[in-house]
């Protein structure tokens, strides 16, 4: 039994087709930072996975350098997928659509985890991140909705806020989680469209 499996290096993006699943295993994946980004703050990063409509990603650890993690081009589902050290962002919703992301967690994001650059829906459930900038932030400026929701999950360290958006119309809900250091769960939502138990 070997005692550690060396990651999998991806020298260009993983594309998960419509409809399809890709399920890592618990195997661990790493950009090469020559092809896809070196995980810094750097914009226009490449991702590691790409999600075309309807594609799911499960039991995936993505390492260091982890680039812009995933894109997700329309609905998505993410299980059990770690981010170690995040890259620029975690994830990105890219075209409208649905995430739904449950288990896993992010680690070490210095600035966003997901970030939401098209109208839709983001639900987080029994997620756990820890040391990072905000976990959800609506690409600033933007005016169209967004609905997010976080469940039974565990934050903490965190430097500016759970969930952050500069629309008048976007929705922020957060049942049954664990915070330590989150100076401020919203930022920039319009007054009724929170809410936390
Ligand atoms: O504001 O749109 O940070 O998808 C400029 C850009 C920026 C995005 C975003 C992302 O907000 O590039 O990583
Ligand atoms: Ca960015
Ligand atoms: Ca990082
Ligand atoms: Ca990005």
């Amino acid at each position: 039994i070997p005692a550690f499996a060396a990651p999998t290096v991806v020298n260009s993006t993983i594309i998960v087709a419509k409809g399809e699943t890709f399920d890592g295993k618990g195997k661990t994946y790493v950009a090469n930072p020559s092809t896809l980004g070196d995980g810094s703050q750097a914009e226009d990063q490449k991702p590691v996975f790409r999600l075309e409509a309807g594609a799911t990603l499960k039991n995936v650890i993505i390492g260091s350098p982890a680039a812009d993690g995933v894109h997700c081009y329309g609905n998505c589902t993410i299980s059990n997928v770690v981010w170690e050290d995040v890259g620029e962002d975690a994830l990105t919703l890219k075209s409208a659509g649905t995430v739904n992301i449950t288990g896993g967690a992010a680690y070490k994001a210095y600035d966003k985890v997901f970030q939401i650059n098209a109208a839709g829906t983001i639900n987080i459930k029994n997620f756990r991140a820890d040391d990072i900038g905000k976990l959800v932030r609506q690409n600033g400026g933007t005016t169209f909705a967004v609905n997010m929701t976080l469940d039974n999950s565990d934050i903490s360290n965190v430097k500016d806020s759970i969930m952050r958006t500069d629309s008048s119309t976007s929705q922020g809900k957060i049942t049954n989680t664990r915070y330590s250091k989150v100076p401020t769960l919203f930022k920039g939502f319009a007054s009724g469209k929170t809410s936390q138990s």
